[in-house]
């Protein structure tokens, strides 16, 4: 069964993964709050009724291991961060409706009442498991208390998460070589009475909730072939004192995985109780008609797809309508990391006085959702100054301030029908854009309007039909002014801001962010001031420098020279020419059995089809590829992969698989030159 699109009858609620209250906010956790703000305005602006909820993650060992680091108790130092996160949102205008934490009451009482239902359920049972223990010190090591290597793919890891290698959950005991990462001892392994959660129960279950669950690809792929390999009960008890208590248990708490999605739901209750003239029932979009979607990393799919959605069933609630993954941003090509200070600070970016609408255009909208970002400024300075400078503010500022200057404000005629069309193909647009929760489209939508409106006024050259022909003029003006104001409704999701300064400009009353779609074709009052730029100009020498202080920061110039630097070897043409890469039209895409990532493809090459195996299947969907015109490297050696014969290779950039294309169509097995 199909979901109603947007907009629906009902409410719906958006939100982001939780951050830990551990420490700084950075850009990728920028990615995670941005895109779910950006989801939840633009339901609202096409008419949806749309919350966005969410809270600090206080519990679990990243709380308790660095407030131990500083000294701190672990209420204490999580409620420090919690405050800090509180006075930094709003500076990024992330309009949270309610914004919890896991450790208040709201959250504590709902977790303790959704276990003794799972408990009363059957759903919960005792299993006594090896747990790593700190023989020196006498103390167990739970989740980030220990390190050692993953039993999956043999990278380091960490207690509860292979956060280097495999991107796994694993369980207590699981870990290999495992070491306390307080005090550096090697661990063993103790006998110890822990509970358990019947995931595997679920299983059918699950499999609906996935066929029919919106959002990202990688959301449903990943789980699916988790389900496949057959799915293990989940330990969600931890031997620390810091956490909610498992009820009857004197010396277990519960994992941090089990109340923090909770406060989901414990945000929507306090959002309703913290309403004087209006009514929301909270058991709407969790019990009700109404419809959930998370926006969350990718690192934290498996949470959300199979261990969230088993407890809410378990519990009675409903299941989320979408999951929508955001890859991971990197920088140079290397993961963020806290410890190594790589990573571009939320606070720091605002010290430097950059709007913070730029760097929400810049997160939204590189790449697809899915896709993994790699940030550098000299990019988010090219985007800013081509897309938002160039295009964006400089046609409302030339549009506005010759209204201003010639009419004192919106010249007294209707909109064109050609404009009028423009602008509700624009609106459609957005619609459809939010209905495939493609965020980047919603940021692209207004940036593509001020194209048109730029061709558009170039085209018809206003300034010259002021003295030949001021019916025109005022006409093409008049059009200009009704494109700007449009552009203030669509830009409000992605730049918020930017967006309101732009209704002010054109002397509107209230705020784009309480605008639907429908006034975008309802004129602008008749005066208004002369308008000031919406955007600056980044200068070169300002971007040189921000670059040169991020790669001195990260060391990242050794590092660079050692890693991913252009290949110094030159090869000569003829080598060139023997590799035979031609266009490829994908016919079949298909999982193979067993394989995460791996898809079977036959490739149409002009004069032959070739089978291929390739990485895909986290990035796309398999129905999605068919049709696909890809780049084939077609005389690589044949190889067998996952037991399936691969006989060539299809091109793809960057970590995360982005296929090659061409920009012009092209028939199978046209030569790559
Ligand atoms: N606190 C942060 C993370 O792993 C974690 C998210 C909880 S969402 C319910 O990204
Ligand atoms: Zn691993």
């Amino acid at each position: 069964m199909s979901a109603d699109r947007y907009p629906t009858e009902q409410p719906t609620i958006v939100t982001c993964g939780l951050p830990y209250a551990n420490g700084d906010l950075h850009i990728g956790h920028l990615r995670s709050l941005v895109s779910a703000d950006v989801v939840n305005r633009a339901l609202n602006r096409i008419g949806q009724d749309s919350i966005y909820v969410c809270g600090s993650d206080m519990h679990g060992t990243p709380v308790a291991v660095n407030a131990a680091q500083e000294g701190k108790q672990p209420d204490e130092f999580a409620l420090e961060w919690h405050e800090r996160f509180l006075e930094l949102f709003p500076q990024f205008n992330l309009s949270f409706d309610n914004y919890g934490h896991t450790h208040d009451e709201t959250n504590t009482e709902l977790t303790l009442d959704i276990v003794e239902t799972l408990e009363e359920g059957g759903h919960i049972y005792d299993r006594e498991i090896e747990v790593a223990f700190d023989p020196v010190e006498e103390q167990p090591l739970p989740d980030r208390y220990v390190e050692g290597r993953c039993p999956y793919c043999g990278e380091p890891a960490r207690g509860d998460e292979c956060d280097e290698g495999c991107g796994r959950h694993l369980e207590p005991g699981e870990i290999e070589d495992p070491v306390s990462s307080i005090t550096g001892n090697p661990a063993e392994y103790r006998t110890r009475p822990h509970k358990f959660f019947r995931v595997s129960a679920f299983e059918d279950v699950l499999e609906e909730f996935l066929d029919g669950l919106e959002g990202t690809a990688n959301a449903r792929n990943q789980p699916r072939q988790w389900i496949e390999e057959g799915l293990q009960d989940w330990c969600i008890t931890r031997d620390i004192d810091w956490g909610i208590p498992y009820p009857g248990e004197d010396d277990l708490v519960l994992y941090v995985w089990v109340d923090a999605p909770i406060e989901y739901i414990a945000s929507t209750i306090q959002y309703a109780e913290s309403l004087v003239d209006e009514d929301y029932d909270w058991r709407e979009p969790w019990r009700g008609d109404g419809h959930i979607v998370h926006v969350i990393g990718r690192d934290i799919i498996q949470h959300h797809t199979v261990f969230w959605p088993a407890m809410l069933a378990g519990s009675d609630y409903n299941l989320p309508r979408a999951v929508c993954a955001h890859g991971f941003i990197t920088i140079a090509g290397k993961g963020l990391s806290t410890s190594r200070n790589r990573a571009i600070w939320a606070q720091d970016y605002l010290d430097e006085g950059f709007a913070p609408d730029l760097l929400r255009y810049y997160l939204t909208t590189t790449g697809g959702l899915q896709q993994d970002i790699d940030f550098s400024w000299r990019k988010f300075g090219d985007r800013v100054n081509g897309e938002l400078v160039g295009t964006l503010g400089n046609f409302v500022y030339r549009s506005l301030l010759f209204a201003h200057r010639n009419y004192g404000g919106t010249p007294d005629v209707g909109v064109s029908p050609e404009v009028e069309r423009e602008i509700q193909a624009a609106c459609d647009d957005l619609r459809e854009a939010i209905n495939e929760y493609n965020v980047r489209n919603v940021g692209l939508v207004p940036v593509e309007l001020a194209r048109f409106g730029n061709e558009y006024i170039q085209r018809n050259e206003p300034w010259h039909l002021l003295e030949e022909d001021p019916d025109a003029a005022a006409q093409v003006i008049r059009d200009c002014v009704q494109l700007a104001k449009a552009m203030a409704i669509l830009a409000e999701p992605t730049l918020p801001e930017t967006a309101a300064t732009l209704w002010a400009q054109l002397a509107e009353d209230g705020s784009p962010g309480d605008a639907t779609l429908a006034e975008s074709l309802v004129a602008p009052p008749s005066t208004f001031e002369a308008p000031s730029e919406l955007f600056e100009q980044i200068e070169e020498e300002r971007l040189d420098e921000l670059s040169a202080d991020l790669a001195d920061r990260m060391d990242l110039r050794e590092e660079e020279s050692e890693e991913d630097t252009i290949e110094p070897a030159r090869i000569d043409f003829e080598t060139f020419q023997s590799l035979d890469i031609r266009t490829g039209e994908i016919l079949v895409a298909e999982a193979i059995e067993g394989a995460d990532e791996l898809v079977r493809l036959e490739v149409d090459i002009g004069s032959e089809v070739r089978q291929v195996v390739a990485g895909l299947k986290p990035y796309y969907e398999l129905d999605e590829l068919s049709g696909q015109t890809v780049v084939v490297l077609t005389n690589l050696e044949a190889a067998e992969i996952f037991g399936v014969e691969s006989d060539g290779m299809v091109l793809a950039a960057g970590t995360d698989a982005k296929l090659l294309t061409t920009v012009e169509p092209a028939d199978p097995g046209e030569r790559i030159r």
